[in-house]
């Protein structure tokens, strides 16, 4: 069976862990607590020399990080159903939106990068907040001006677009980032939770309080 290392509010290992959802594959849980610091011992770096969560243990001897990287090779190893377009041009749409979130939004909000400006060059915490509040909102009005009706970020097909989107949504909301701006992406994000492929992956599950 593979396994998630994982830490619960990770929003790239929530990426993961709806993408194992959505195939239908069992998976196992081995959790690397962020704020105790457990990414950064040996015993994780051995395996994501990054010091990041997610790696997924596919097998007796690979071990793959990097969530986008992970998602593209669910999708080739297990192609149904399938979470990226046919047609090239809704392809490379979805990939763009993708990165827009994952390689654009999410690196200026990741722990490491928001501790670094609190513990070395002493950003206060109401600073903190004005950054990540910047720069979500920055991404998220681009994103919201690519949406169109939904349900869904590419229309009526679920893809790995919302696959990244909600986890982000979810980190939103947890840093109190006022979404009447957005509200396309904010009703992707209701929809989305409705599936249990995302409500069953999302940090604070129905019926774990
Ligand atoms: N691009 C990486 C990002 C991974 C990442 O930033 N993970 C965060 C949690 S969402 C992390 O492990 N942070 C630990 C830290 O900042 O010390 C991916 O998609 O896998």
């Amino acid at each position: 069976m593979m396994v998630l290392y994982d830490y619960w509010r990770s929003s790239a290992a929530y990426r993961v862990r709806i993408a194992l959802n959505l195939k239908g594959i069992a998976y196992g849980q081995i959790p690397v607590d962020l704020r105790l610091g457990e990414q950064r011992q040996q015993a994780h770096l051995s395996r994501q020399p990054q010091g990041l969560v997610p790696a997924l243990q596919v097998n007796d001897d690979e071990c793959l990080i990097q969530s986008l990287a992970i998602m593209e090779w669910l999708e080739e190893e297990y192609p149904e159903p399938a979470l990226l377009p046919k047609d090239a041009i809704m392809r490379a749409k979805t990939r763009s939106l993708m990165n827009q979130i994952a390689a654009d939004i999410h690196p200026l909000n990741n722990l490491r990068v928001l501790k670094y400006l609190v513990d070395d060059l002493g950003v206060s915490e109401e600073k903190k907040a004005q950054w990540y509040h910047h720069w979500v909102s920055v991404g998220f009005s681009a994103l919201e001006k690519q949406l169109g009706d939904g349900p869904y970020c590419m229309g009526d097909k679920l893809t790995y677009a919302d696959v990244c989107l909600i986890p982000q949504v979810y980190n939103a909301h947890r840093f109190d980032v006022p979404m009447e701006a957005f509200p396309k992406i904010q009703a992707v994000y209701e929809h989305c939770l409705t599936l249990s492929a995302f409500a069953d992956a999302a940090p604070e599950r129905p019926g774990d309080q």
